[in-house]
């Protein structure tokens, strides 16, 4: 199957890549809505930045910037993700229209996590995090990057099939820029297979993030901006089309679904 493409849809005003620029409700449906134009299969609706070293949204505040945003976007008949650590945030999204929960923390953040997603009975998107953003960095250290996150995966996997959640419902995703450092995330991006021979479906989350801002860029000087890495992003995107992930999550929509028109013709000429 073809390699979707899911569209970020940050309702924040500090997020890592496009802080702000769709705060308020409106601009976050239009955004969406732009999105899904571009040929986005999917949104995801998130309301708190994981960027490195962010200080965590309060839990109503989450509520106040996404659950509009998604009903919106559910009623015009999108399929829609939240990106949230928080079991209610996720309850209440799912109520609102959300047919995917995609947890950065893999349930680990929040306790009531798991018991949510297993009674809702939604996808649920188990992402590889060693803690919260404020502090991450610090734990940017492996024995073998590939392995180690492997092996922490597969142990999200048991403690959250413990917990009544279905494996079907499983999602997994490396965490790239998550505790990582740019050589963690290069080794990540090309043992992909390791990761998909974990058995589950796989997400993608490279877009616009620092290892692809240091491409080409001399030491001591200023990584590129988020918005100049698409580029970049949209390489990464065919690395997980040829990969066999399920999912790239990205900022630039039409870029990446172009880069998969190619993996898709070349795929098809073999
Ligand atoms: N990255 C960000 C936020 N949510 N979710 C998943 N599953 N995977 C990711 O890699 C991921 C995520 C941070 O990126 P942004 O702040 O630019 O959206």
């Amino acid at each position: 199957m073809r390699t979707l493409v899911m569209g970020v849809v940050n309702v924040t005003p500090d997020s890592f890549s496009d802080g702000g620029r769709w705060f308020t409700p409106e601009a976050g449906i239009a955004h969406g809505l732009e999105l899904l134009e571009q040929g986005a299969d999917m949104l995801d609706v998130g309301g708190e930045s994981t960027r490195p070293g962010a200080i965590r949204t309060t839990e109503d505040e989450e509520l106040r910037r996404v659950i509009p945003v998604i009903r919106e976007l559910a009623r015009s008949g999108a399929r829609v993700s939240i990106d949230t650590m928080r079991a209610a945030v996720a309850a209440q999204a799912v109520e609102a229209g959300a047919s995917i929960v995609n947890d950065v923390s893999g349930g680990l953040a929040d306790p009531d996590m798991a018991r949510v997603v297993a009674a809702m009975q939604v996808p649920f998107v188990v992402m590889h995090w060693r803690g919260h953003s404020a502090t991450m960095q610090s734990r940017a250290s492996y024995d073998d990057v590939v392995s180690d996150v492997c092996r922490s995966l597969t142990e999200r996997v048991t403690d959250l099939c413990g917990q009544g959640v279905g494996r079907d419902q499983l999602i997994l995703d490396p965490g790239f820029g998550f505790a990582k450092l740019a050589e963690h995330n290069w080794s990540l991006l090309a043992h992909l297979d390791v990761v998909q021979a974990l058995g589950f479906p796989v997400l993608v989350g490279t877009s616009r993030k620092t290892f692809l801002g240091r491409l080409g860029v001399p030491e001591g000087a200023e990584s590129r901006p988020p918005a100049q890495r698409d580029a970049a992003t949209a390489a990464t995107t065919v690395i997980a089309g040829l990969a066999g992930a399920w999912a790239v999550r990205v900022h630039d929509v039409a870029s990446s679904v172009d880069a998969l028109r190619v993996v898709e013709a070349m795929e098809a000429a073999r």
